[in-house]
């Protein structure tokens, strides 16, 4: 599995315990054309988080949309996911690989020149461009927001699809894809929304009419 589409990775919120509603919003999600969906947990424990895997992978199957699991090769295996997406404080890129093996994603966060720079000797399949603009979803490690500016700059030394990240909507999504990125990721955009399909189907119209980099 590769030649994935990043257009639009739906980032699942770990601020919803409640587990029929996590699943109902991640159903809208698939149903409303997310690409790629990244499993995020990043206070449950293990047991719970395999079930959530387990769950979440079921669903993904069911609409043929690959899965990515958030810092947690263990999880990922377990479940059969596609990928993981890793951050500067996880496990290398080179080990995360040599336990993966090649046909699976890896997806790495770039919040600076010298990651991007770093990014482009790493086997990995994608950055995520990490924060691209103010956002209170992620508290902690949260570098200051790139702006189109930086994601200008990081595009120019990445050869990597870059992915962004950080308080991404409806408004600023084609200002993204103008830029170089080959798709945004969302948590609260279509978490937060008050009819997660609808919301999801826009974003997805948005990045049709306007396009991503290849
Ligand atoms: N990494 C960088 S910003 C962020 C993550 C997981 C949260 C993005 O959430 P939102 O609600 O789309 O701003
Ligand atoms: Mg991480």
């Amino acid at each position: 599995m590769k030649n994935v589409d990043y257009s639009l990775m739906f980032v699942t919120d770990d601020r919803i315990t409640d587990d029929e509603q996590f699943l109902s919003i991640l159903e809208a999600s698939l149903k409303g054309g997310a690409s790629i969906i990244q499993l995020r947990e990043k206070t449950m424990n293990s047991k719970c988080f395999y079930e959530r895997a387990m769950a979440t992978k079921a669903l993904c199957d069911r609409y043929e949309t690959p899965l990515i699991v958030n810092d947690r090769v263990d999880i990922a295996m377990a479940v059969n996911a596609d990928g993981v997406h890793i951050g500067q404080t996880d496990l290398s890129a080179n080990v995360v690989r040599k336990l993966l093996g090649n046909q699976k994603i890896i997806g790495w966060s770039v919040s600076n020149d010298e990651q991007a720079e770093i990014s482009t000797q790493l086997d990995i399949d994608y950055i995520g461009l990490s924060p691209i603009f103010g956002t209170s979803t992620k508290t902690v490690d949260l570098d200051p927001p790139l702006e189109i500016e930086g994601l200008k700059r990081i595009q120019s030394i990445s050869n990597k699809p870059i992915v962004c990240i950080g308080g991404i909507t409806k408004e600023n999504t084609a200002s993204i894809l103008q830029n170089g990125a080959s798709g945004i990721a969302v948590v609260s955009a279509i978490s937060q929304a008050i009819n997660p399909k609808e919301e999801t189907e826009q974003l997805k119209k948005i990045i049709c009419q306007t396009g991503t980099k290849k």
